[in-house]
């Protein structure tokens, strides 16, 4: 069985694993679930994941993979976006906990409250406040990034693609990137790696 991928399109968690795939030249299935429809919480779809929530990648043996996070540290062994070092590593996992404790929560829910807000409504009156918090975040990625060329070591890893993919849609949400010159390097840095996808190539 070759791999498949559970996901949505405008997902930024989903574009994560789509845009690592690419870069490693893998091929794999995807498979289109509408999150406006719940078609998340199927009883077909909570026995791959039982949050409920999209990306899944399904093993060849058929085994489900949620959390995008894991997603990638799982695609990457092995690959130049893991570094082999203890410490290195430990950084990459930094920067990872860091994208969905303190920046995912705060930058990609501003996007979806602007980009579905149905959906969203009860989220809506928080708007201003995710976005205070994400500006947070994107403040200490262009401190981290002043004087570095990626997050962790000299090389793309898996950390500037858990962190890439919603900084670069972040304007979606209501935030000006203008104001971190660093981080606008970055992102153009990472767009420039070759095998690049946009999130919109599904
Ligand atoms: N921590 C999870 C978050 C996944 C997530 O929030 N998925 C959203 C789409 S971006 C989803 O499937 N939402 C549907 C729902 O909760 O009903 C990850 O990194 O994979």
């Amino acid at each position: 069985m070759m791999l498949r991928l559970y996901d949505y399109p405008s997902s930024g968690n989903g574009y994560k694993v789509r845009l690592l795939l690419a870069l490693l030249g893998t091929a794999y299935e995807r498979v289109d679930l509408d999150i406006e429809k719940g078609e998340t919480h199927t009883a077909d779809f909570l026995a791959r994941n039982p949050n409920g929530k999209i990306p899944v990648l399904e093993l060849e043996d058929g085994t489900a993979l949620p959390e995008s996070n894991a997603i990638l540290w799982y695609l990457a062994e092995g690959t130049s976006y893991l570094p082999e070092g203890r410490l290195e590593r430990a950084q990459v996992l930094r920067w990872m906990f860091f994208e969905q404790y303190s920046h995912e929560p705060y930058v990609a829910v501003a996007r979806f409250i602007l980009m579905h807000p149905g959906m969203a409504r009860g989220q809506a009156p928080l708007l201003r406040e995710k976005q205070d918090r994400g500006y947070q975040a994107l403040g200490v990625m262009e401190g981290h990034l002043a004087g570095r060329a990626f997050f962790v070591g000299e090389s793309l890893s898996v950390a500037d693609i858990a962190l890439y993919a919603y900084t670069h849609v972040a304007e979606e949400g209501g935030f000006d990137l203008g104001r971190f010159p660093a981080l606008t390097a970055w992102l153009a840095r990472v767009a420039r790696t070759p095998g690049y996808v946009p999130i919109t190539a599904v």
